[in-house]
Order: structure tokens, then C-alpha cells, then sequence
């Protein structure tokens, strides 16, 4: 009996400190290895694209170089690793990568079945249509046994059958591993129609050789809230690559920019001096330096600025704020206040 019960005490210890040594692992080893591993896309314009010199950008690049002012103090401090849709998950279980910041839709099954949680949304999407002029459809109504190009391992797959199957129509997947391959399989005509996350097509068309020979159609068929995903079993990284989001859209709803953060550092505004980490909880409860949402905003900029920068009005997508809108200002982007 009493064998039993030490035997007892000592897994429900092996299991506290397990859980505990879980908890602090992923900090203090981007801490100790000096940068952050970010896994991102293999290239789409204005969320994860490098350079002809290998130097990454965009927005979801950004919320990388987030965690990485936040955690490392240096939004530089990032090595990105380059997924497509099949590969993402299993770099995020194995190790491979801290994060994953790549286009994901936040899904009940990925979210609860992959052993990871998604740290928030920083694009909601939808999947559309991008049709060859060609074809002269106007609606997805219109596409009954169309050839369609889609990525393997993606939402799109399945958002795409359960649509057609609903409608009562008939289509021809034409798949692929990469963006590029789906991208090429529609311009050397091995299909009618491009299926993914409407911000991604935007992305595509610019790379193709003669964008106006495609047509965007009106419709949405699903619901894509894109966002980071960190391993389950690491409740302070979790938090770290939340708050490290929170931080850029509340930023924004402040009017604290890249621009004006030095000047906000002695702004006696009590909500401001909580954001710059001069009273409250500063950056004790992540774990962090009191200065971590500073150097964000410093290093990276408010959410606004990057999805301006990376994907909006002043970059070559040109895409309108939308649901990515703060609350205030009738979009979604709502972020828990930093008290
Ligand atoms: N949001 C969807 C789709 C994500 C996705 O992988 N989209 C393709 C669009 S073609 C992409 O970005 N591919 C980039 C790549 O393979 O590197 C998901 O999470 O399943």
C-alpha cells in the first residue's frame, strides 16, 4: 500500500516538473540559441516573401520579428524556415521551428488535434476565386466543372469540395505542394481557376507574368482567420507570441507608432505608461524586460503600420483594411487591453 501511494507521489512529481520544465523551455532556448526560428511560407508577396538577396518580408514575417524584439530585444534576431502547407505542422511538433507564421487558418481540428494552439489572428480571410478572363465567368455559381488549382495540405481543399458538393457541382482538382506550382499550373492553362485565401491570390497575381488576364470573383466560400501557432505545452511562449500580437494592435488603437514611441516613453497617460512597461505588471508576467512591447513598436511598428506597409496602401496588394480594421473603426481587430 504504501509502495503504491510513494509510486504515486512520485509520477505526479515527474509529471509536475515535466509540465514545469515544458513551460520554460522554448524562451530560454531562443534566449540561449540567440535567435528565433519562425517557420513561414515558401514565398507569397506581403506575408512571407524573401528577396532576391534571401531577406524576408511581410506580415506575418512580421509578427517574427515581434517575438523576436520582445523576447531577444533585436527584431533581426530571426532564422525563417520556408514550409509549404504540408510541412508547417510537423515543423512546429518536431522542434524545427519556436513558431509558425505562415498563412494558417485557426481551425477547432488544428488547434485540438496537432498538439498546437494558435496565438490569435492577424489576417481574417476568406477563400476566393482568381478566374482567367478567358473563362468569362463572373460567380463561383458559374465554375460547374471547372479545372481548379489548389494547394495540398490546405483549408482550401476542403472548404472547396464541401462548396462545389453543397452547390450540386462538378470540379477537377489540379494539385499542388507549393504556391509557385499552383501559380505556374494556372498560367501554363492546366486550370481555369485558382482556389486559395483571397489575400494570397491578390499575392499570386502580382507574380504572374500578365495579371490582367485574371479576374477576382465576388465570392467568399469560407471563413480563413490566418495566425501564429506555438506547440501546446508551453504556456509562457504561448503567451509571449499572444502578447507580442496583442501588443502591435493595441499599439494602434493607442496611436502609439514607430514613429512617436520615444516621444510616448514620458507621456503621462496611465494606459500609455502600462503599454511602455513604466507601471503595472511591465515585463514580469511574460517573463520578459520591462521594455518588451516598446521595442515591438520601435523595431517592428504598431499593426497598422505593417499591414499598411506589407499589404495595404502602401504596398503593390493595395488591400483595404476590411475585417482587419480596428473594432473601433468597425472591423475586428480587438485586442485585450494591456492593464
Ligand atoms: N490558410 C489556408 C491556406 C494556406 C496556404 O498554404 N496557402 C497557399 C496558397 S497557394 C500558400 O500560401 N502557399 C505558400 C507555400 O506553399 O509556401 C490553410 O491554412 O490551410
Amino acid at each position: 500500500m504504501k509502495r503504491i501511494t510513494w509510486s504515486f507521489v512520485a509520477v505526479v512529481t515527474a509529471l509536475f516538473i515535466s509540465a514545469n520544465l515544458a513551460q520554460a523551455a522554448t524562451k530560454d532556448e531562443v534566449i540561449k540559441r540567440g535567435y528565433l526560428q519562425c517557420g513561414v511560407s515558401t514565398g507569397i508577396p506581403g506575408y512571407s516573401n524573401p528577396d532576391a538577396k534571401g531577406a524576408w518580408t511581410g506580415l506575418d514575417v512580421d509578427v517574427c520579428r515581434a517575438v523576436a524584439a520582445a523576447t531577444l530585444g533585436d527584431a533581426s534576431k530571426v532564422k525563417y524556415l520556408p514550409l509549404n502547407a504540408k510541412e508547417r505542422f510537423t515543423a512546429l511538433q518536431s522542434g524545427e521551428i519556436d513558431m509558425l507564421s505562415r498563412v494558417t487558418t485557426y481551425t477547432l481540428t488544428r488547434d485540438s488535434s496537432l498538439g498546437i494552439n494558435f496565438a490569435g489572428v492577424t489576417y481574417y480571410d476568406g477563400q476566393g476565386f482568381l478566374v482567367s478572363k478567358k473563362l468569362g465567368v463572373k460567380n463561383a455559381a458559374e465554375l460547374n466543372g471547372a479545372a481548379i488549382c489548389i494547394q495540398a495540405g490546405t483549408t482550401t481543399e476542403v472548404n472547396l469540395a464541401t462548396y462545389f458538393k453543397q452547390n450540386k457541382m462538378e470540379y477537377k482538382p489540379i494539385v499542388f505542394d507549393t504556391s509557385d506550382e499552383t501559380a505556374k499550373g494556372l498560367e501554363a492553362g492546366r486550370c481555369d481557376v485558382l482556389t486559395s485565401d483571397q489575400s494570397q491570390l491578390y499575392a499570386l497575381r502580382i507574380k504572374l507574368a500578365n495579371p490582367d488576364d485574371y479576374i477576382m470573383l465576388p465570392d467568399i466560400i469560407s471563413k480563413e482567420p490566418l495566425g501564429p501557432a506555438v506547440r501546446q505545452g508551453d504556456d509562457n511562449w504561448f503567451d509571449i507570441v499572444k502578447w507580442s500580437l496583442f501588443a502591435m494592435i493595441n499599439a494602434e488603437e493607442l496611436g502609439i507608432t514607430s514613429a512617436n514611441i520615444d516621444q510616448m516613453m514620458t507621456s503621462t497617460d496611465a494606459t500609455i505608461q502600462k503599454f511602455v512597461g513604466k507601471e503595472g505588471i511591465k515585463g514580469e508576467g511574460l517573463g520578459l524586460k520591462d521594455d518588451w512591447a516598446t521595442q515591438i513598436i520601435k523595431q517592428v511598428g504598431n499593426y497598422g503600420e505593417t499591414f499598411d506597409r506589407n499589404v495595404g496602401k502602401g504596398s503593390p496588394l493595395k488591400i483595404e483594411r476590411g475585417l482587419n480594421a480596428q473594432w473601433k473603426d468597425g472591423g475586428l481587430q480587438y485586442s485585450p487591453p494591456m492593464l
